[in-house]
């Protein structure tokens, strides 16, 4: 009989890349696979409180360069304060090479030694380590099949980088497209050429290309349309698994746990009496926005006559006063986002479409009202609204720092929670919804694909 595989999981040091694969991580555990997760041993506490039902899943920890422009000790994103010190911790964790190939040297003399390495995109390095090794690498990019095909796509053929004007459209090459894509829907990492970040993205897409596959946080059914165009622009037979939503598969977990029923925002959601009645608003960990785009945001949920809980990330705003007699709550602290959204009382999640966030929305069958900000957002903005239909956009978004204005979120939220095109996009995320829980079941597509690629993986 084929041993069981051990697989080794290397996330990138950030809360949106960490999270799916430490879900993904207790999914391989459960189907009797060992795991081991490399990471930097600041961020170790918090990965091994989460896996620490898992006695089959292990922590190896591997030292971070000390970088004396960075924060001290910093190991993750969320302690970054500028896009300089992003470029500073991307360039530093190039050095994590030789660490990470001391530990697959080791490990290579283990009785089980590693069969498969998962490593994030922005580790793209890790591929040439791995066919040093003669390890097969599955490569993680935290987005779903349809935004990193049009990146995949621009990074080879650089069709959109002689265009001149943001309202042009984009012809992407090998990506079949239903709506227009212009240049301002693209990631500033495609859009600004010759920074150094945008340098490190092409390095990143370029050492990526000779995985032995790429493994998706998504499922068949919401993106099948685009996972033969990933595959043809990887080349060389590369298979784009598609195993998602990662976290679907521990949610019964989850949900027995649940968040602390003291908070005020539980409370207050408990409370509400209509289903489908509250807009929820959260613009992820990254999105930064002005105290002046807050004010307007507030007034414009005030506006809407609608109830909202919004969380706020700014530790010096705070509502102005008359605010204060709206139907809504503001959270400054971090909710239990999976929980909120599969509240009854949720009705819609105006949201910046992180990847993370439009999975999470709809496996609980909740619209979303897009309002993407950075990276890959609004591809995935586009993706929703146009093909799938499970959102509506948020109009006049602009990325030249423009505020949107109350009036805009107001309309926007009373169509969404009660106008016609609310309720049609409502009933479409609900059916996609009903196929995530599907897919990750016994029979389901992904949890088919992830046990084909074990199969192959214990051959
Ligand atoms: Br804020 C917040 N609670 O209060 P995305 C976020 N989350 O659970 P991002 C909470 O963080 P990247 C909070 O459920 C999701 O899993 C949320 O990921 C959780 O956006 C995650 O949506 C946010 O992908 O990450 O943070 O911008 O840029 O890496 O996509």
């Amino acid at each position: 009989m084929a041993s069981k595989p051990h697989i080794i999981i290397f996330p990138f040091m950030s809360q949106g890349h960490t999270m799916p694969l430490l879900d993904l991580s207790k999914a391989l555990s459960r189907q009797g696979l060992k795991v081991t997760i490399i990471t930097t041993p600041s961020n170790s506490s918090s990965i091994s409180s989460y896996i620490s039902r898992y006695s089959n899943i292990h922590l190896k920890e591997i030292p971070f360069p000390q970088v004396q422009e960075l924060p001290k000790g910093c190991e993750n994103t969320s302690q970054l304060h500028s896009l300089d010190q992003l470029f500073l911790f991307f360039n530093a964790t190039k050095q994590l090479q030789e660490p990470f190939e001391e530990t697959l040297r080791d490990m290579s003399k283990l009785q089980d030694p590693p069969t498969c390495v998962i490593s994030d995109s922005f580790l793209g390095w890790t591929n040439a380590s791995c066919c040093n090794f003669g390890i097969p690498r599955l490569a993680f990019h935290g987005m779903g099949v349809f935004a990193m095909a049009v990146k995949k796509s621009l990074s080879i053929h650089q069709n959109h980088r002689w265009m001149k004007s943001d309202t042009e459209s984009v012809d992407v090459k090998g990506v079949q497209l239903c709506f227009e894509l212009t240049k301002s829907d693209l990631p500033n990492s495609l859009r600004q050429m010759d920074t150094f970040l945008s340098q490190f993205y092409v390095e990143a897409e370029k050492s990526d290309l000779g995985s032995w596959g790429v493994i998706v946080n998504s499922f068949s059914e919401l993106e099948i349309d685009h996972v033969a165009s990933l595959e043809s622009l990887y080349g060389n037979d590369t298979r784009a698994w598609c195993v998602g939503p990662f976290f679907l598969y521990n949610q019964m977990e989850k949900a027995s746990i649940g968040p602390n029923p003291y908070r005020e925002w539980t409370n207050w959601l408990n409370q509400r009496e209509h289903e489908k009645s509250v807009i929820y608003v959260s613009f992820g960990s990254q999105a930064y926005l002005s105290d002046n785009q807050l004010n307007e945001l507030a007034y414009g949920l005030v506006l809407s006559g609608k109830d909202y809980i919004c969380v706020v990330k700014s530790n010096n705003w705070n509502p102005p006063r008359d605010i204060k007699k709206g139907r809504g709550l503001f959270v400054k602290e971090w909710v239990d986002q999976k929980w909120v959204l599969a509240h009854k009382a949720i009705g819609g999640f105006l949201s910046h479409c992180g990847w993370n966030s439009v999975l999470e929305s709809l496996s609980m069958e909740v619209p979303i009202l897009a309002w993407p900000m950075q990276n890959e957002q609004h591809l995935n903005a586009k993706f929703l609204v146009e093909e799938m239909k499970v959102g509506l956009q948020l109009p006049t978004v602009t990325r030249d720092g423009n505020t949107v204005r109350r009036e805009v979120i107001s309309e926007a939220v009373k169509e969404m929670l009660g106008g016609e095109n609310g309720k049609r996009v409502r009933d479409n995320a609900i059916k996609i919804g009903k196929l995530a829980k599907r897919a990750v079941q016994v029979g389901g597509s992904s949890y088919e694909c992830l046990n084909e690629l074990i199969d192959q993986l214990s051959h």
